[in-house]
């Protein structure tokens, strides 16, 4: 396990901020130091943020919107500069593969996936610039009524560490195409291919001012970005509670926000379900980027006729997964940083605690550097559905399981949780899959398969507390615009 690519890649570089098309340091001139989750070595720096450095990014994209490069360059032209950037990433793509995956301690092959879904995104969205139109309207005699969809001006996303790229991809892709301008605040944690992106966005021919990247905490940069009162409107990935506090700092100046919180996604296996080919779904849904994703399946909810075989055939897989570099490749890398891996550790300690079965573990890789911050897999047997392990998301690779009887207790545990984000039903029986499907409470439904995370074309987010508003697919366009009605009098 020696070091390659990926561990040397933008060795001790000072990453800056884009704004206004220019790289920029933090006005303060403090920085954060870059760790690799896999050795827990510093290895980068990125600028630290503060409120005057996002006044000037907002300052910066209100300017870009309000004297219209962007907003009123026309559909198609903004859709062939975000062809480009498909192509420039594309271009790119080992590097910006090799870049996420160091930044986040995710495999390389995971990484290289991401950079594929992010590209996905740009040729989509490309795509369907020029596709958005509105209606005209039957009204009273002697007038004509249109629609418009209108860009809502600045939009400010702020992004997590878990797929800075996909994430980044999907919210840049859709507000882009729609005429908005952008300042986007990665995680501190995860940033490199965010301020990489906003560079070949600028090589794409978006203007500058149009994509704007500040870097920095939460609680500075995030914080000022959400209450900012040039923000027209604000996007946000992560958890509930930041998500509560965004809210309540965009509701300040009466703005409206896409919120994408997380789920405790359940995967529903009925008796007569095709077992084998479950398995393997059932085991990648939790340990893709080490169950470090929104949409993980983290509850398996088993008819009791097949829970033994189903628990033995899981328990057997599990024995087997392996932890390590993200540049040995292996089935999971290192989690994102000590503090994500203390919050799981503790989480599966607790549930040993409350009596609940370890059936099985993987392991880390006796090459793996004890600085990082690796988690083997873990399986958790007959878990109570009270349990807070059974209701709180953990974000590792922890994959509990519960029996149940019958369709009824099945629709039941599955809503039993305060999210709704994704859902799997395993059945072979048509009637039931279209049953369960429509009383699950999920914004994603998958019958007979679990996709975790894909499916850029497919509308996405959450009922409960999973969030509200719906990135991905054409829908994504809608929030990422307003509706204008235009009347004109004949008379
Ligand atoms: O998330 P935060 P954290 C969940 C997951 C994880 C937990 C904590 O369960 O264990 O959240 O992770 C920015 N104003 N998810 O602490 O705080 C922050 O800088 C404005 C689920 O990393 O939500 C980062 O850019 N912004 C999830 C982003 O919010 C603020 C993905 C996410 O950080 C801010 C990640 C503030 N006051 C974590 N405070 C998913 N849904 O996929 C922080 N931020």
């Amino acid at each position: 396990m020696g070091t390659h690519l990926s561990r040397t890649v933008a060795e001790g570089r000072a990453f800056m901020q884009i704004v206004d098309g220019k790289q920029v340091d933090a006005l303060s001139g403090e920085r954060i130091d870059v760790r690799c989750p896999s050795d827990g070595k510093v290895f980068a720096s990125i600028p630290a943020a503060g409120a005057a450095d996002v006044d000037r990014a907002v300052q910066s994209a209100r300017t870009a919107f309000d004297n219209g490069p962007w907003s009123r360059t026309p559909a198609v032209e903004r859709g062939r500069c975000l062809t480009r950037l498909f192509q420039l990433i594309e271009k790119n793509g080992t590097e910006l593969a090799a870049l996420e995956s160091r930044d986040t301690g995710k495999p390389v092959r995971q990484g290289r996936a991401d950079v594929n879904g992010a590209m996905r995104y740009y040729e989509f969205y490309g795509g369907a610039a020029d596709k958005i139109h509105g209606d005209t309207i039957p009204f009273l005699e002697g007038y004509t009524a249109l629609t418009l969809r209108e860009p809502h001006g600045v939009v400010a996303g702020i992004i997590p560490w878990n797929y800075p790229l996909q994430i980044l991809a999907r919210v840049a892709g859709a507000a882009l195409a729609m005429g908005n301008t952008l300042v986007v605040k990665p995680a501190e944690d995860a940033s490199l291919t965010t301020i990489r992106i906003a560079e070949l966005a600028l090589e794409a021919g978006i203007p500058a001012g149009v994509f704007n990247v500040v870097t920095g905490y939460g609680r500075d940069a995030g914080a000022a970005l959400s209450a900012h009162p040039l923000v027209d409107y604000v996007t946000f990935t992560g958890s509930p509670m930041t998500g509560t506090a965004i809210q309540q700092a965009a509701a300040i100046n009466n703005r409206g926000v896409t919120m994408e919180l997380g789920g405790k996604s359940p995967q529903i296996v009925f008796a007569d379900a095709d077992i084998e080919a479950a398995l393997p779904v059932l085991v990648n849904a939790i340990i893709q980027n080490g169950g470090q994703t929104c949409s993980a399946g983290s509850r398996v909810l088993i008819e009791k006729p097949v829970y033994d075989r189903i628990a033995a055939g899981l328990t057997e897989r599990f024995s087997k997964l392996v932890a390590g570099p993200h540049d040995a490749d292996l089935d999971l890398g290192a989690l994102i940083n000590p503090k994500q891996k203390s919050q799981v550790a503790g989480m599966i300690a607790a549930a040993q605690e409350a009596g609940i079965t370890i059936l099985a573990r993987g392991s880390i890789h006796p090459d793996a550097p004890t600085e990082g911050y690796y988690q083997a897999p873990v399986l958790l047997g007959s878990v109570d559905p009270a349990a807070a392990i059974a209701q709180n998301e953990v974000f590792g690779p922890v994959l509990t399981l519960f029996p149940f009887e019958g369709e009824e207790e099945a629709i039941r545990l599955a809503n039993g949780t305060d999210f709704g984000l994704v859902a799997g039903i395993w059945t072979k029986d048509g009637a039931r899959q279209h049953r369960v499907a429509k009383r699950v409470r999920a914004g994603q439904v998958f019958v007979n398969g679990y996709g975790a995370g894909g499916g850029i074309e497919l509308p996405f987010g959450g009922f409960k507390k999973s969030g509200h508003g719906r990135e991905k697919g054409f829908e994504a366009l809608y929030d990422m615009s307003a509706t204008k009605t235009v009347v004109f009098n004949h008379g």
